[in-house]
């Protein structure tokens, strides 16, 4: 569903509740963020009683630049805290889910249950472990939760903080890395209402400075990287390291930056027993079909898996011969 299809219910809804728990995937990312940020001040302007919930007990970098500017302004709880600023009529109780629909991506499993009225805007595929309850306005051709969320606020008419619009933008450009991807006249239509509203594109880019340290890192993987018939990047990372999964993302994000590269994985541990693949798709290769078999989701463009309890080498096998078996299936 397109954002604004869902606009009219979203409204009515909203009209209706008066505290709203607004909550976005673990490990915040900017564009979860920008987008709850967007909604929180919306709403806030609606006189409701907003509530950022979060869990994440270490922010990325360009997270935390923004929540140090914001955090005194904003409600931020735990999902344990959740039921301290319950409004006594549950139904006027709302809970937001942005750029996430899955239930384990959320901070608490079981958050949907404790709602009557749930709305989740996101731009991910669904799948069986998606929250079903409520209005579901999933938009995957979007490019990211910012851009929709961006459309619902109504950014020809909206006021926002500058803060808040740039973080929007940031979130839009990450999402895009740098309006590449699934970035169409819309994403561009978007941006140029944030500018408009204030947000800064040098604050931008300072919000998605990296870290020298873990970019040197992963320029190492890099150079280990294979390519297999020769439009499929394949790098696997140190078995000394533990990576977080957002750096898995952006060696995959950065491999696909190369001629005839269709497609990227990247595997690497992301615990003591656990192994993650990360994968980006020009949209051709289907990676999200790929990586199902190994327990993992995403779309076309950009998918994930998580596996216990095995090796890199094992991992790089399986993988191995599911792309073996879907070229198979092209041939
Ligand atoms: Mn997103």
């Amino acid at each position: 569903m397109r954002i604004l299809e869902g606009k009219k219910e979203f409204h009515k809804m909203i009209r209706h509740a008066q505290n709203i728990f607004i909550v976005g995937h673990q490990d915040l990312d900017l564009d979860a963020l920008g987008c709850a940020l967007g909604m929180y001040e919306m709403l806030k302007n609606k006189n409701k009683h907003c509530y950022l919930v979060t869990n994440d007990k270490k922010n990325e970098l360009g997270v935390e630049k923004v929540l140090a500017e914001v955090r005194n302004q904003l409600n931020i709880i735990s999902t344990s805290q959740i039921a301290e600023y319950f409004h006594p009529i549950s139904r006027k109780n709302l809970l937001l889910i942005l750029d996430t629909n899955k239930k384990n991506l959320l901070p608490d499993e079981t958050l949907d249950e404790q709602f009557d009225h749930v709305i989740v805007i996101d731009h991910h595929d669904e799948s069986d472990n998606s929250v079903t309850k409520g209005l579901i306005i999933i938009d995957p051709d979007a490019s990211s939760t910012c851009e929709m969320v961006t459309e619902l606020i109504d950014s020809t008419r909206a006021i926002l903080d500058p803060i808040v619009s740039t973080t929007l933008l940031a979130g839009i450009v990450l999402d895009t890395n740098n309006f590449i991807l699934k970035t169409t006249a819309k994403t561009y239509y978007t941006a140029y209402n944030l500018t408009r509203l204030g947000a800064d594109p040098k604050k931008v880019q300072y919000l998605l400075k990296q870290d020298l340290k873990q970019y040197i890192e992963r320029q190492k993987t890099i150079t280990n990287v294979k390519v297999l018939n020769q439009n499929i990047a394949l790098a696997v990372g140190s078995s000394e390291l533990i990576y977080r999964r957002e750096d898995l993302a952006k060696i995959a994000d950065t491999l696909l930056l190369f001629n005839k590269i269709e497609a990227s994985f990247v595997i690497g541990q992301t615990g003591k027993k656990t192994i993650g693949i990360s994968a980006r798709s020009m949209g051709e290769i289907p990676i999200q079909d790929i990586l199902e078999p190994l327990g993992g989701g995403g779309d076309n463009y950009n998918a994930a898996c998580k596996i216990e309890d095995s090796t890199l080498e094992k991992v790089e096998q399986s993988l191995k011969r599911e792309l073996q078996k879907q070229r198979n299936e092209n041939e």
